[in-house]
């Protein structure tokens, strides 16, 4: 009994010691980090989309870190979820930011930051008749048609018109529209049309017609 007290006796000094200095050693680690955490953007959506719901994913150069995000000039709280989904997001410009704070409480004083443009408006394509020579009783003997389309654009937020395509009747392809085409003799004739924007999107569902009255 003697001998075992002895033993405790000289064994927790040293543990009282050793837990001491491991916690002195934490707190000066802790105390002397004064370097801000730099903060990235690993996933977003592309620079101009068609879709109005946009993911994002970001890191820190070092671990421990929570993480405040941005969108069209307001903040979250701080959290330590290392991704951000958004939806219902309005046609146009918009702009997301996210720092990092580590756990010594040093922010990143330079969000990473990114815009990017959402369109969903499609298109519109219209169709008209050009060069038009008139027979009897409204019918024509020779036309041209002529498309015009427009990506709406009322606040510049639009991606603008990439192409316009159209063909007639049962044509087994549609073809780039670049300027007004002769329209082939039939009694009726139908020309289909359609644009697509920047974004990729179309003009409704494929195809538009309108019904050609002709004079053979
Ligand atoms: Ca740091
Ligand atoms: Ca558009």
């Amino acid at each position: 009994m003697k001998r075992r007290s002895k033993n405790i006796i000289f064994i927790f000094p040293v543990i009282i010691s050793l837990l001491l200095s491991i916690f002195t050693a934490v707190d000066i680690f802790a105390e002397d980090d004064t370097t801000p955490p730099n903060t990235s953007i690993t996933s977003k959506p592309p620079s101009l989309t068609n879709s109005n719901s946009a993911s994002f994913e970001f890191s820190a150069n070092e671990t421990g870190c929570e993480f405040k995000t941005y969108l069209d000039g307001s903040w979250s709280g701080w959290s330590s979820s290392k991704s951000k989904s958004y939806s219902s997001l309005s046609d146009g410009e918009h702009t997301f930011k996210v720092k990092a704070r580590d756990a010594a409480g040093n922010e990143d004083s330079s969000p990473a930051s990114y815009t990017w443009k959402v369109d969903t408006t499609p298109p519109n394509t219209s169709f008209s008749l050009s060069d038009t020579t008139e027979g009897d009783n409204g019918w024509y003997k020779a036309a041209k048609g002529s498309l015009s389309a427009s990506d709406p654009d009322s606040n510049n937020y639009h991606s603008g018109v990439a192409n316009t395509y159209y063909k007639i009747n049962n044509a087994s392809s549609y073809s780039t529209y670049s300027t007004s085409f002769n329209i082939p003799e039939g009694s009726s004739q139908k020309v289909y049309f359609y644009s697509v924007d920047n974004a990729g999107l179309l003009a409704g569902k494929r195809w538009s017609s309108k019904l050609l009255r002709w004079l053979i």
